[in-house]
C-alpha cells in the first residue's frame, strides 16, 4: 500500500513511522511529507532511506492513505485535496474533530461508525483517547452520566520546543525558544492551548466535546482542568465518573481487565499504580487507584495514564487505518 505520513519529521509523525514499522502495516511505498524546508531530507523506515517529499508531490502520487500530524491549518487546506484524489486521510489535528460530517474515532470504542464514504477521519485529542478507552466498557455496564477530569499532561504534547525548554531549564542553560509563558521545570501550568470566553482552555473543551461525540451520548456532562507538567512519558488523568447505576469495584476491575487496550495497575499496598514512566513507549492505557467516591452514590475515582505520542496519537491513527483496511474501507 502507498501511504503518506504528513508531518513526518515532527514528534508525532516520527512516532507514526515507528508504529507503522512495529505493527508491520503493509506499506509498499512510503511518502514522508513535511514542510518545504524539510523536502529532500532523508528519513529511515524499515532500514531503508526515504526522501521527504512536498505536499504537491504526495497528492500527485495518490496514496491510499495519508496520516496527518501537521497542525490544523495544514490539514484544513490539504486533507480535502488528498481526499479528492481518493486518499483516505486520518488526521491528528483538531481541524475536523467536531465537524458533524466527519467521524472521530477510537477503534476500541466506536470504529463501527466508519463507512466507505469516510475520506477524512479525525484522530481524537490524546487526553480524550486514553479516557474514553478506560471508560468504554464501564459506560456499557453502568451508563456514564458525568465526568470530572483533571489532566497532568507531558511536555511532549506541546512538541519539541517544549521538550527543549524543559531540558534547557533543567541544565540551567538559556531557554533559546520558550514554548510556554512561564518556566515548566519544578512547576505546573494550568494552561494548555488558549483560553476561551467561558474561562476554559481549548484543551479542556476538547475533552468536553470529543468525549460526548466518541461515546455517542450528548447527555454526558464533562468538566475538565488540563494541566501541563514537567514529565516526558505520557499524560496522566484523575477521572471522577458518575454512573446511572451502582457498581461493584470487583466488577469494575474485571470490566477494565476485559477492555481492549487497558492494563489494570492497581495494588497500592505494594506501591503499584499507573505512572508515565511505565506507559512511555507502550500503547496500553494504564488504569489504577480504583476507589468509590464516598461523597456521592454511583461514582468512581480512577487514575488513567498513557503515552500521549503513541495511543494518544500515532498508534490510534494507525489502528484506524488497520481497522479500515481489515473492513475493506481502504483498498
Ligand atoms: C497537548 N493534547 O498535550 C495536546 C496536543 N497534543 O498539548
Amino acid at each position: 500500500m502507498k501511504i503518506a505520513v504528513v508531518g513526518a519529521t515532527g514528534l508525532v509523525g516520527t512516532e507514526m513511522l515507528k508504529v507503522l514499522e512495529e505493527r508491520n502495516f503493509p506499506v509498499r511505498e512510503l511518502l514522508p511529507v513535511a514542510s518545504e524546508k524539510s523536502v529532500g531530507q532523508t528519513i529511515t523506515f524499515k532500514g531503508k532511506p526515504y526522501q521527504v517529499v512536498s505536499m504537491a508531490d504526495a497528492i500527485a502520487a495518490r496514496p491510499a492513505v495519508a496520516i496527518f500530524s501537521a497542525g490544523g491549518s495544514v490539514s484544513k487546506e490539504l486533507a480535502p485535496r488528498f481526499a479528492e484524489v481518493g486518499t483516505v486521510v486520518i488526521d491528528n489535528s483538531s481541524a475536523w474533530r467536531m465537524d458533524p460530517t466527519k467521524k472521530l474515532v477510537v477503534p476500541e470504542v466506536n470504529a463501527y461508525v466508519l463507512t466507505p464514504e469516510d475520506k477524512i477521519i479525525a484522530n481524537p485529542n490524546c487526553s480524550t483517547i486514553q479516557m474514553v478507552v478506560a471508560l468504554s466498557k464501564l459506560h456499557e455496564a453502568y451508563q456514564v452520566q458525568r465526568i470530572v477530569v483533571s489532566t497532568y499532561q507531558s511536555v511532549t504534547g506541546t512538541g519539541k520546543k517544549a521538550v527543549d525548554q524543559l531540558m534547557q531549564e533543567r541544565a540551567g542553560t538559556a531557554v533559546t525558544s520558550p514554548a510556554y509563558p512561564h518556566p515548566i521545570d519544578l512547576n505546573v501550568l494550568p494552561h494548555i492551548d488558549v483560553f476561551e470566553e467561558n474561562g476554559y482552555t481549548k484543551e479542556e473543551m476538547k475533552l468536553v466535546k470529543e468525549t460526548k461525540k466518541i461515546m455517542g451520548d450528548d447527555g454526558i456532562r464533562v468538566t475538565a482542568t488540563a494541566v501541563r507538567v514537567p514529565t516526558m512519558g505520557g499524560h496522566s488523568e484523575a477521572v471522577n465518573v458518575e454512573f446511572a447505576r451502582d457498581f461493584d469495584l470487583t466488577d469494575v476491575r474485571r470490566l477494565l481487565s476485559e477492555t481492549e487496550g487497558v492494563e489494570v495497575v492497581d495494588d497500592p499496598a505494594n506501591n503499584r499504580y499507573p505512572m508515565p514512566r511505565d506507559a512511555h513507549g507502550r500503547d496500553a492505557v494504564l488504569v489504577g487507584r480504583l476507589r468509590r467516591d464516598e461523597t456521592q452514590p454511583n461514582t468512581l475515582n480512577m487514575w488513567v495514564v498513557a503515552d500521549n505520542l503513541r495511543k494518544g496519537a500515532a498508534t490510534n491513527a494507525v489502528q484506524i487505518a488497520e481497522y479500515m483496511l481489515k473492513a475493506g474501507l481502504i483498498k
